[in-house]
């Protein structure tokens, strides 16, 4: 009995310190691929400068949006700071999940929120939800558009200009679509209801708001013809598989295309990137501080430090994403004369023609092609199932393959054994 009172005692004065603890630790929740090197044990040591305590980051990162938000949605885990995407953040807003961000205590010299802030970013976020305002619960981290990466030696420009392209059976085996179902149904959507949108009978934004079962059927049928022709739904490897020439075709985001078009380069393949005319959508993920977070006031600091100028071109040069920070340091950092001069002014006040690349930064052009997601509430749901119905269908054919193999080795090795009885039998007979 007395020893089980110290147990119990050793046990309550370790959950003690580790709460204890917690204000040294911060939960960080990311995409994967998706920070500089470093940056957070820079983190680590600028806060300890600045603050004169201890912080441990531990960091955990995820691929889809919809796992993210199972956990914190469904599993009250106590994330300090995570990033998802537009369409989450609106469904987080809607449902309480997150805390307005609150930067007054940092000092105005290492304050870098407000010079972080570029007037489209800040646009976007005001139409994230009609009656919160997403900018008082979140700061922008990156954001691009969704188009087609393609290996231009093998799928010409007119075949990648059109979403079809994912169905094009010339490229059976060549195609690679992202796991994220959302960032799939858009392109569909866009492209199955196409006529309608260039008579003006509905609008891109219209196509981004919840679905009637009829769309998603139709979306459902549309995926079924592709996973035919696909080599793989991917969260992050298909960037990869184009730099490496495995796949020809690939429904992107800009950030990834960036990358592979730079590491594809190096073994000489010719990777492309665009956004069919027919229509797209463009993202942004942000920090936000959901509401079972435990450390506010480090995740606050987090959040301003990946603002900072450097912070946010170094995580830009790694992941090839483009940094929603609107420093005009920023944009200077990705000048490159081997590009054309683009208008960018949208996004950087005055900047009407800067040599950049336009798949980082999008022209003022594809820009106007594209639409924000929206939440879709109860109808998430459908979406799922839909999902898994076209992705669950492929796995059955992988179990199959599975088992078929499983079931050859068995017959292999049951042969090969009583072969070698009946060898080791007739050598003794004789
Ligand atoms: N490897 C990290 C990729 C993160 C990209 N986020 C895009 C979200 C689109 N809804």
């Amino acid at each position: 009995m007395k020893k089980l009172f110290v147990w119990l005692a050793a046990a309550i004065l370790i959950a003690t310190s580790c709460e204890g603890d917690r204000s040294k630790t911060l939960k960080v929740y990311n995409w994967s691929d998706y920070i500089g090197e470093d940056v957070i044990a820079d983190f680590e040591e600028w806060y300890q400068e600045q603050t004169g305590e201890e912080i441990h980051v531990v960091y955990q990162t995820f691929d889809v949006n919809e796992a993210m938000l199972a956990k914190i949605e469904k599993g009250h885990e106590d994330f300090d700071v995570v990033c998802p995407s537009d369409y989450i953040i609106e469904r987080m807003l809607n449902s309480g999940l997150l805390l307005p961000l609150d930067f007054s205590a940092i000092p105005d010299e290492i304050n870098y929120i407000v010079n972080n802030r570029s007037p489209y970013i800040e646009g976007m976020f005001r139409q994230i939800n009609p009656d919160i305002d997403a900018n008082d619960y979140s700061v922008a981290y990156m954001w691009g558009t969704t188009g087609i990466l393609y290996n231009a030696d093998k799928v010409t420009d007119e075949e990648a200009a059109t979403w079809d392209v994912i169905r094009n059976p010339k490229f059976a085996g060549k195609i690679l679509i992202k796991d994220a179902p959302r960032d799939v149904y858009g392109p569909v959507i866009i492209t199955l209801r196409q006529k309608e949108l260039q008579e003006g009978t509905v609008t891109l934004d219209q196509l981004m708001q919840n679905p009637t079962d009829k769309d998603l059927a139709d979306v459902e049928a549309y995926l079924m013809e592709v996973r035919e022709l696909i080599c793989g739904w991917e969260a992050d490897f298909g960037k990869d598989q184009m730099a490496q020439d495995r796949a020809w075709v690939s429904l992107n985001w800009a950030g990834d295309a960036v990358w592979a078009i730079e590491e594809g380069a190096e073994i000489g393949l010719n990777l492309k990137y665009v956004v069919p005319e027919e229509g797209s959508t463009v993202w942004f993920d942000g920090w936000v501080i959901p509401k079972y977070a435990q450390n506010i006031s480090a995740a606050t600091m987090f959040i301003n430090f990946m603002c900072r100028p450097d912070i946010a071109i170094r995580n830009m040069e790694e992941t090839g994403y483009i940094s929603s920070n609107g420093d005009i340091s920023v944009l200077e950092s990705q000048i490159d004369e081997e590009f054309d001069p683009i208008d960018v002014s949208y996004f950087f006040p005055g900047a009407t023609e800067v040599c950049v690349d336009p798949t980082l930064y999008p022209t003022r052009h594809t820009i106007e092609l594209c639409a924000l997601e929206h939440d879709w509430g109860q109808d998430t749901e459908k979406l799922i199932s839909m999902w898994s119905r076209v992705k669950g269908q492929n796995a059955d054919y992988t179990t199959v393959i599975v088992i078929a193999a499983v079931v050859l080795i068995a017959i292999a090795w049951f042969v090969r054994t009583n072969m070698n009885k009946k060898k080791r039998s007739k050598a003794k007979r004789k």
